[in-house]
């Protein structure tokens, strides 16, 4: 198993990981820590060396209450990190957006991969994508980050997010993406809630049924705090990112059991282990 991306071809056979740059003034993981491209170079320097072999570059927060972006802002923030990461680094280079025409200037620049957590919805998204020979992640997500996190209800959600991404492939079928280009997310957090994210990890395996590499993110987020620290959160406390690193390897590692080849994860050395306990135990 591969993902074609532009010219490249990332092999699957061993879990690969994805390391987060962050490059929103407000991201509560980093702080705001990559102030310029050549501190978010350096960052992504690092996490390919420890093994990363995709870096995925954010400009827009998806965090409940975060301030929208316009393009040009997000442009302005991606780009120069996007062409140094692209000519400097060996990696995969993933552009974390939903917007076509960041998507265009984002291949443009050197990106081999489009990270989507609409799933190419937007307008204009598919067919920016289509037009190009990117690879990209398709991401279920239910609403939008303002509300999506007010009770949301399924029936069954593994089976829901199963048909949304049955879906969403299908259209990029229609457009030319052919299935090599493609990889498929759950989406955990977005719009579910502690027991939505356990059963889709759960149930995994069912979503791998679908075809495509399977990726997920669930580093630091908030189901490892919860499961981690639930002893804590019945006094009404949450755990803070800085303190959800184990838990999150738990989760990384549950994930590959189940059939996860791409790892989304901001913490990358240690991730790295995990990943390889779990495939060397699959083997
Ligand atoms: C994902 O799952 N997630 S951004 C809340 C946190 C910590 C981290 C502190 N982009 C995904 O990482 N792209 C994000 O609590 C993603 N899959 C894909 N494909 C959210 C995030 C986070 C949120």
């Amino acid at each position: 198993m591969y993902l074609q991306c532009t010219a490249r071809q990332l092999a699957l056979e061993r879990p690969a990981l994805m390391g987060v740059i962050n490059l929103t003034p407000d991201s509560f993981s980093d702080g705001g820590r990559l102030a310029t491209p050549l501190a978010a170079l350096e960052a992504a320097e690092r996490m390919v060396e420890e093994g990363a072999a995709i870096i995925d570059i954010g400009g827009v927060s998806t965090r409940p209450g975060a301030a929208p972006v316009g393009t040009e802002e997000e442009l302005h923030r991606v780009l120069p990190v996007v062409e140094r990461a692209a000519t400097h680094l060996r990696a995969i280079i993933s552009v974390d957006t939903s917007d076509p025409e960041v998507m265009r200037r984002a291949e443009a620049s050197g990106a081999h991969m489009i990270n989507d957590v609409r799933a190419l919805r937007v307008a204009g998204a598919l067919e920016a994508v289509a037009g190009s020979r990117m690879a990209v992640c398709l991401m279920h997500m239910r609403g939008e980050p303002p509300t999506m996190q007010r009770d949301p209800v399924y029936h069954d959600v593994v089976a829901e997010v199963r048909d949304y991404l049955a879906g969403r492939m299908e259209a990029c079928f229609a457009a030319g993406i052919d299935a090599d280009r493609l990889c498929i997310d759950p989406g955990f957090g977005f719009g579910k809630l502690l027991r939505h994210n356990i059963e889709l990890l759960r149930r995994l395996d069912e979503l791998a049924g679908l075809g495509p590499p399977l990726l997920v993110g669930l580093s630091r987020k908030s189901m490892a705090a919860a499961l981690a620290g639930a002893e804590e959160a019945l006094h009404g406390e949450v755990r803070p990112p800085s303190e959800r690193l184990a838990g999150s390897l738990a989760l990384a590692t549950i994930a590959v059991l189940r059939g996860a080849r791409i790892v989304r994860t901001h913490d990358v050395a240690a991730t790295m282990d995990a990943v390889r306990v779990a495939a060397a135990i699959m083997e």
